[in-house]
Parts: C-alpha cells; structure tokens; sequence
C-alpha cells in the first residue's frame, strides 16, 4: 500500500442529500407511472446521491409518443438550421454556467476525479457548439447534368425518432457525443442514462427546458437496460438507436432493432494496444501510457490496457512505467489533485481483480498493485493502479476489456509480429504507435484494424474528427461530419422541368 500515492478523505463535503431525478416527458418532469424509484450509492463514499424514478413500459411509452408527436408535427424537425443552432449554442452556454454543478454529481455517481469531471463537461460544451455550426451548414447535392430537361436532387433529411442510450463511464461526454448531432439534424430523441449515472443528464434536461427547446424534442426516462433500454430499441415508434456500452448488450440490440430493421450505430469496447519501438521518445511514451491506462481509472473504452513494447527496450520501459505509475495521485476523487478515482461498483472491482488472478496463476507476474485498495476516511471500492508483465495473447488479461487500471504488458521483435498481435483481438477501437521514424508509424496506422489510430500521442480527441470502431468495437461514427450523418437519410428528388412531354 505505501508504495502508491494515496489521497486519503478530501476537505470536500457531499451535498446534503441526495439529487432527486425524474423523467422528462413531453416537457414534464414525471415520476414513473408505477411510483418505482431506485437509489444510486457513491463508489466512492458509499452514501446515496441519487434517488431516480425506475422506469416502466408506461413510461417508455409515454416518452415515445411525444417523441413521435413532436417529429411528425415538424416541432424541431420543420425549423431552420439557424433556428436549431441558437438552440444548441445557448444550451453549450448554460453547460458551461452548470459545470462545477455537473462535474460534482458526476464524481458522485461515477467515482471519477473531480479534475477530469470539469475537462469532461468542459469537453461536452464543445460538442453542442460544434453540432450547432454542422446545424448551419449541412446540405445535400443537385445534379444538373443528368439530362437537358431534369434535374436530381438529394435532399438530407432528419432519420427520425431516435433512441439514445448511454454508459455510466462518461455519462455526460457521451450523451453529448449523440444528442446535439441528433437536433443539428431535426431528429427528435428519447435518451436513457445508466442506472448507475443518470444524475447528470437529467441536469442536461432542465437545461434544454431552461433554453426553451419544444416539449417532446429531448425526452428522458431513467432506469434498467430491462425493460427501458430494451423496450425503446424493439419499439417500431423508433427509427434509429444509437448506443454506448458493452459488446454484449450491442449484439442484442442490433437483434431487437432487427425487427424493425431500424439504424443502429454502436460504439462499444476496445483492447486498445499502444506499440513502442525502440526508436520512440520514451519519456512522452511512458507519460502518454501512463494516462492511458488509468485515466477514468481505466474505465474507458479507450484504455490503453495492452502495451506492446519492443523487446529491446521492454525492461526499461518497464520499470520507468511502474515509476511513474506509483506516483500517480489515487483515491478521493473529490480531492482536485486525484488522478485515479473509485470502481464504479464492487462486482466491477470484483471482475478486475479476477483478470489480474488469474493472470497471475498463468505464469504473469504483477509488478505493481494487483488488488483492490481501502482509501482512509472514505467507504467506497478502489482498485491499486497494476501492471502486469509477461502477459501471453492468448491470456484473457490480454484480449477482454478489463474495465480498470491494469496494464498489461507484451513484447514483440518485429513491425510484423506487432501487427499481429495489435490486430489478434476481436476489438479494433484504438491504436498508437511510438516511433521517431515516419515511415514505421504510417505502415503501422495503415495495418492497424482500429479505428483510431495515434501516433507519437494518445487519446487526443477533437469534435471535427470522426471516432468510432472496427469489428466487435462496433459500427457507425460518432464526432465530425460523420457524426451528423448517422442522424440523417438521403432522399432523391427527380424533376423533370422545362417541357411538356410528347
Ligand atoms: O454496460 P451495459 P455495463 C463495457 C465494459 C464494462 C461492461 C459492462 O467492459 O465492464 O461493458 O458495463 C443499457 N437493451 N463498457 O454493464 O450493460 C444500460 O442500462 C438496451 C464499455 O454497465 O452495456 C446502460 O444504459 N439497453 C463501454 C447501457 O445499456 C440496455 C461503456 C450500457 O450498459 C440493455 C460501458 C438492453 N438489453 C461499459 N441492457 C464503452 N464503450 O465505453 C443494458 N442496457
């Protein structure tokens, strides 16, 4: 335990009670239809923050016909794109008003550092003003050369109603990832946080009341995958479903929106590998792996959870990343210069240490942390920053998403083998590749089956540029003009114009 750099009880106080959380419903805030309500514990403090109305079918129900009403009687879909960018600029206003409000009950829910709560909401705001210039500037094309007498247009048109449907990681970022894409696009939605977070997209509510968007544009109704999230995704009512979360509940959502046939856009895990050649800047390597690995305390899809380093250089990489890794701030996440927070629940903490054994009992050796930790003065679960070396690809440690702060380590000798091992995972979210050399990094990007790649960086991340993942990391882009694309269809118009035909 010493040999981390704990962060024991902050000065921070907690709220005096927990945040009441209801759905948003035609413009209403509701309870559900039943009365049910479910509480959210802190994992960190272990007190309650969010008392939430638990959703039902009624409320499924209810929140997709206003959602249905609103896009049929043209309330958002039917206005201008500068109409809707007012809109979405005010509300990155009020986000930025709201951030230290935001960010706290995020912490409280999520377990994260209070510090990377504010860059998430700062990051947030950014993508509403983002979507607000794509508002004004999408377009379709004309065709004019199609014949003297006709004329081809392709008009882009909102895809509908739409189902959002959010993880507890980064419940803010990622509503903001979808949601003012879905409005720059005149789609209407109906979103469903985690159970586990739904705190602050319900703060994201009132805002969108309190910038006056119309009723039944953004509905939100809290509770379970079952039967909310379930209920929204197979229902007709609903022309497009876009998710975030685990390779399992993707799979079953393309099969219930199968039904339907509707669009299903999908960003799920990754087994992100960094690879370091021996020729890389190993100072800003180990800096740019240690972030990633414990950043969100690994709770993210992004994770660089396999590191891929060069045998020649793979034990001085080695010990200068369990260096750096034992001095990274860990524990409160209330305290602003924590940098590694709270398991967001103790059967997720359970799962991480079970990966981290078992890898052991194969021949692994842990070289830093490997179980979980009490912080003093706090009740929640945490999980000691762990790095494991002489990780095989065949082990589960180094192909499941582990969800936690655990490197794992592998070696290779050759650009091909590293391929090979980069691209041996069901996942093709993200890859990085270090290497002073030019053409080492642009062979790599162009073999990597991910869809990101970074190279001499890690985890930069830009509203203009598309993100998203190959394979089981899911279909469809987020971010970007791409991002607005998902939200939207093309419709050709044919004219003939000019002459009578004879
Ligand atoms: O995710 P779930 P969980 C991975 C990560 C983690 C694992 C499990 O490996 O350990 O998933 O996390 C809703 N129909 N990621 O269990 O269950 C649910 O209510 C419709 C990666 O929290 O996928 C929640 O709102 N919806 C990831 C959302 O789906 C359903 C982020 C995500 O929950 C549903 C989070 C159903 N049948 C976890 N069942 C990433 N890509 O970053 C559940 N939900």
């Amino acid at each position: 335990m010493s040999e981390l750099n704990v962060v024991s009880i902050s000065a921070a106080k907690l709220p005096a009670g927990p945040f009441i959380a209801r759905h948003l419903i035609d413009g209403d805030w509701r309870q559900s239809a039943d009365g049910a309500s479910f509480e959210r514990v802190s994992p960190s403090h272990g007190s309650v923050v969010t008392l939430a109305a638990r959703g039902g079918l009624r409320d499924v129900d209810a929140a997709l016909f206003a959602a249905r009403q609103a896009f049929d009687k043209g309330r958002w879909s039917r206005t201008s794109g500068k109409e809707r960018a007012t809109y979405l600029l005010k509300i990155a206003d009020l986000i930025d008003r709201e951030r230290d409000r935001i960010a706290l009950m995020e912490t409280l829910e999520s377990g994260k550092p209070i510090s990377q709560a504010k860059a998430e909401i700062e990051g947030a705001a950014d993508l509403w003003r983002y979507a607000a210039s794509l508002a004004r500037t999408m377009h379709g094309e004309s065709h004019n050369s199609l014949g003297e007498d006709i004329l081809g247009l392709v008009l882009k048109e909102p895809a509908g109603v739409v189902a959002i449907i959010t993880p507890w990681n980064f419940p803010f970022l990622i509503v903001s990832q979808k949601l003012p894409f879905a409005l720059a696009a005149g789609c209407t939605a109906v979103v469903k946080p985690s159970e586990m977070t739904p705190a602050t997209t319900v703060i994201l509510g009132e805002l969108l009341v309190e910038a006056g968007i119309p009723a039944g544009v953004v509905n939100i109704v809290l509770g379970y995958g079952d039967p909310v999230g379930a209920a929204m995704t197979a229902d007709k009512r609903v022309e497009m479903v876009t998710f975030t979360g685990s390779t399992a509940v993707g799979k079953a959502i393309v099969k219930a929106a199968s039904g339907t046939l509707k669009k299903v856009s999908l960003e799920l895990g990754g087994k992100n590998p960094q690879v370091i050649f021996p020729d890389a800047d190993m100072t800003s390597a180990v800096d740019a792996v240690v972030f990633g690995v414990y950043f969100n305390a690994g709770e993210c899809c992004n994770s660089s959870s396999r590191i891929i380093v060069h045998e020649d250089i793979a034990e001085e990489f080695v010990a200068r990343t369990v260096d750096l890794s034992r001095k990274v701030p860990f524990g409160d996440p209330l305290d602003p210069s924590t940098q590694v927070g709270a398991i967001i629940t103790p059967e997720h903490q359970a799962k991480i240490h079970t990966h981290v054994r078992n890898a052991a009992n194969s021949g692994a050796s842990v070289r830093l942390g490997g179980g979980p930790l009490d912080v003093p003065g706090l009740n929640g679960q945490f999980y000691q920053p762990t790095v494991v070396c002489d990780v095989r690809s065949d082990m589960p440690i180094a192909r499941d998403e582990v969800f936690g702060p655990v490197l794992s380590v592998l070696t290779f000798r050759t650009l091909e083998e590293a391929v090979d091992l980069v691209n041996g995972t069901d996942y093709g979210l993200s890859a990085g590749v270090w290497s002073e050399n030019v053409h080492t990094c642009l062979e790599f990007a162009r073999r990597a089956r991910a869809g990101t790649v970074w190279t001499n960086t890690w985890m930069d991340g830009f509203a203009e540029l598309p993100f998203g993942g190959m394979r089981e990391s899911g279909q469809g882009r987020e971010l970007g003009r791409y991002g607005l694309e998902e939200f939207l269809e093309a419709k050709t118009v044919t004219m003939r114009i000019g002459r009578t035909r004879t």
